[in-house]
């Protein structure tokens, strides 16, 4: 798309059709337009990656994105963490269509950085209340019978910087604690069943083989339920970063019980305290009490376009608004969009298929006049939840609150085109 002069007839030409439904002129230039900007590679003329051959098939065995495509990364935040090790980043989600995040863009959380491991020397063991304590090999893993499922994975402080106000410049730093992949194992069901799981057994410590050794206790009827112990994400094995060889995939819930790595899961009767500073997430409420488990990350949803990294260039005219919506709970039923805050709101549509506890696309065509908006997305799932606003989730968690930040976002715009995250009441 190339016009960037403003034309006042074919302007309001696109208004017209637009607004009638016949989106064929939407946008693009003229042909003699574009002539007369004579540029060697643009039309009439022949472009230069047409006139010799380029690599063969040999070139590039693992491919990699165009080299246009450099600003698509994650990005981290240096005054988040002290050290990058036990550090984030940030899933590019402003530049990523549809629902699947690509692998080597998936946001990146670790508290001892990522460990190379030799999949021949890695081993999961499943021992404790357990009558045949086993250790098993990828070998054996791979042999069990296997499952695909997409699932976002978000960690629970997606969004924390802001219970007391706006600060992030952009949704991928707002946002993008959050991937969705297709991950391929097998379910941790099935294993525990191998390992025959004792009566009085009731949850599980997960350990990771990283210099964290992390650990997380999760209940027993999760992993009855759809916990998968992975190794392939996206079609191939898990990228080092996201846990390979292997992974626990625990749909839906807070990322950092998600176990990267895993080497080891013990069946007890009761979670464990042992290590308090990493066994788990707590959340402070007003009253100064705290959650010890938040397991459930609960509806939330955000407009990846407009937003401060895509600003509406275009001047007046339509756009496509586009967003993301995600729910531990189940499937997204519905998303609501507002231009004026809250005041009244547009239901969007959904791309299908929707999965459960995955991101859903949503879409909405506007015609935007050019005025000021208050730009907001209001997820609904299908357990009857409704994302909270800012005000309803404050009087719930407090100010004080560092993780489960899911209320209602804002996006300001204004008639420049320029977005702006803030907060309104
Ligand atoms: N072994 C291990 N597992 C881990 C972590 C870790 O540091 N070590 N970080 C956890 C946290 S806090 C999150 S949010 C997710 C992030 O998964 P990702 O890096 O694949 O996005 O991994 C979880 N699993
Ligand atoms: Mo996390």
């Amino acid at each position: 798309m190339t016009e960037t002069k403003d034309k006042p007839s074919r302007r309001s030409f696109l208004k017209k059709s637009a607004a009638a439904g016949g989106f064929t002129l939407l946008a693009g230039a003229g042909v003699g337009e574009a002539m007369a900007a004579g540029d060697d590679n643009l039309p009439p003329n022949v472009p230069e990656w047409m006139k010799s051959l380029g690599p063969g098939v040999t070139a590039n065995p693992y491919g990699s994105p165009s080299p246009f495509e450099k600003n698509v990364v994650r990005r981290n935040v240096g005054w988040l963490t002290a050290t990058e090790e036990s550090s984030i980043n940030f899933t590019p989600i402003h530049e990523l269509d549809g629902i699947i995040t690509p692998s080597g863009l998936c946001f990146e959380r670790h508290h001892g950085g990522v460990p190379e491991i030799d999949p021949e020397q890695h081993r999961l063991m499943i021992h404790g209340l357990v009558d045949r304590p086993l250790i098993f090999n990828m070998d054996d893993l791979m042999r069990f019978p296997s499952l695909s499922r997409i699932h976002f994975l978000e960690c629970p402080a997606n969004g924390g910087m802001e219970w007391k106000g706006a600060q992030m410049a952009g949704v991928q730093f707002s946002h993008g604690m959050v991937h969705c992949c297709e991950w391929t194992g097998v379910k941790l069901s099935t294993l525990l069943a191998e390992v025959g799981v004792q009566k009085a057994a009731k949850w599980l410590l997960a350990e990771g083989a990283d210099a964290a050794a992390m650990t997380r206790s999760i209940p027993l009827d999760k992993a009855m339920d759809d916990i998968i112990v992975a190794y392939s994400q996206n079609g191939e094995r898990i990228r080092p970063e996201n846990g390979y060889p292997l992974r626990l995939l625990v749909p839906g819930w807070e990322g950092n019980v998600n176990v990267k790595w895993l080497r080891r899961i013990k069946v007890g009767d009761q979670p464990w305290h042992h290590r308090e500073e990493t066994s788990k997430y707590t959340d402070l409420m007003p009253d100064g009490k705290a959650r010890q488990f938040t397991f459930v990350q609960e509806a939330n949803s955000v407009i990846t376009s407009p937003c401060p990294e895509k600003p509406m260039k275009f001047g007046k005219g339509f756009y496509e608004i586009r967003g993301i919506a995600w729910s531990g709970y189940g499937k997204i039923k519905k998303v609501d969009i507002s231009i004026d805050g809250g005041m009244n709101w547009k239901t969007a549509e959904l791309q299908a298929p929707v999965f459960s506890k995955s991101l859903t696309r949503f879409r909405l065509p506007l015609q935007w006049d050019g005025r000021p908006m208050l730009l907001q997305s209001r997820a609904a799932d299908d357990s009857g939840y409704v994302q909270p606003t800012i005000e309803a989730l404050r009087k719930a968690r407090g100010l004080n609150s560092i993780y489960h930040k899911n209320s209602i976002h804002t996006w300001r715009v204004l008639p420049t085109g320029e977005v702006q995250n803030v907060q309104v009441a």
